[in-house]
């Protein structure tokens, strides 16, 4: 093994040890010795929050919230939301394809009891985070991939769609005139959607529901379905979702160390600075030409986002106001 791949496995290790033992010693964690002492939710007010400006999804998760829904179904409904806008270009339908054309999608979700489900490279199908919560509701699995996905979700109702718009098309028809392979992250305009809530019970679930990287290579499949790289949440903790350059997301598992730093006592800020700071600090690190953001919000209602680049936003929905707000960045010049 390469020295620095060790330094990095053992780095790795050394992590899941500290978090063990911060598991075993406290006893708010051990169910054994909680027996009788139910944990009380810490926070009841409701909230979503999520990547980038996205104010109709937010709100309509809100509304699923204040109706009584959980917060499950607010993500789930958050992002069907963006997944139905053909404008957007980088989430279902209208998603800008791979370098072949094609619309595939990536999109997981995770609810307050730690169950998952996830899909990934799943074609004609616009709404991958019903999939996906289709997967972890009336499969034993947590991940279909592909062609499978599909006929998974045709099985279950869902109808085969033509997702690639005339507006994509042509985006990718300009670009391949001059067609090198470098895929673009968008850091300017809204992006792949995450979203986290936390519903009247104080229960929190996350979403994320993603076209992937513009014109990326056939097969290719990215952080945004990857359970703790696109999102993992702990209902005792909080939740954690990311976008950007997934392959950055994934090498560094992103959403569950943000997570986990929470655990260990960061504010949500403090642990997607953390996140990011990783990243930055990798040897050879080339942050200079990718962007990852992340969100976060902790068991209180609290929230942190930061990124690599300026342009990063968080849309917020709380105390009845719903709001995009500029997220702060690593890279100040
Ligand atoms: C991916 N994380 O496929 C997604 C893309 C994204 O901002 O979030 N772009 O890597």
């Amino acid at each position: 093994m390469k020295r620095r791949n060790f330094i990095k496995n053992a780095s790795i290790t050394g992590i899941g040890l500290t978090i063990s033992t911060s598991v075993l010693n406290c006893k708010d964690h051990n169910p054994e010795k909680n027996h009788n002492t139910a944990m009380a939710p810490i926070n009841t007010t409701p909230i979503v929050v999520a990547t980038w400006d996205v104010k109709e999804s937010t709100q309509k998760a809100w509304e699923v919230i204040q109706n009584g829904g959980t917060a499950l179904d607010a993500v789930e409904q958050g992002c069907m939301v963006e997944e139905a806008n053909e404008k957007g270009q980088t989430v279902g339908k209208g998603g800008l394809p791979d370098r072949d054309g094609n619309v595939t999608l990536d999109a997981c979700i995770m609810d307050k009891d730690g169950n998952c489900g996830s899909v990934v490279y799943l074609q004609n199908i616009t709404h991958a985070v019903s999939v996906a919560r289709k997967v972890m509701e009336e499969t034993p699995h947590v991940m279909l991939a592909g062609e499978g996905a599909q006929q998974f979700a045709i099985s279950q109702g869902f109808e085969r769609e033509n997702l690639l718009t005339d507006a994509s098309k042509k985006a990718w028809e300009n670009w391949k005139i001059n067609s090198e392979y470098k895929p673009i992250i968008n850091i300017e305009n809204h992006d792949t959607i995450g979203m986290l809530a936390i519903d009247k019970n104080g229960d929190i679930s996350g979403a994320c529901t993603t076209s992937g990287l513009a014109y990326k290579m056939a097969g290719r499949v990215g952080d945004s379905p990857i359970i703790g790289s696109g999102l993992f949440v702990d209902n005792e903790i909080g939740g954690c979702v990311a976008t950007g350059l997934g392959e950055e997301v994934m090498k560094t598992v992103g959403s569950f160390l943000v997570v986990e730093l929470m655990r260990q006592g960061k504010t949500p800020q403090q642990a997607c600075e953390e996140a990011i700071s990783r990243i930055v600090t990798k040897p050879n690190s080339d942050y200079k030409n990718f962007q990852v953001g992340y969100i976060a919000v902790n068991k209180k209602g609290e929230t942190g986002s930061y990124a690599i680049h300026q342009h990063f936003s968080m849309t917020k929905y709380q105390d009845g106001v719903n709001e995009t707000i500029q997220s702060d960045y690593i890279i100040k010049t």
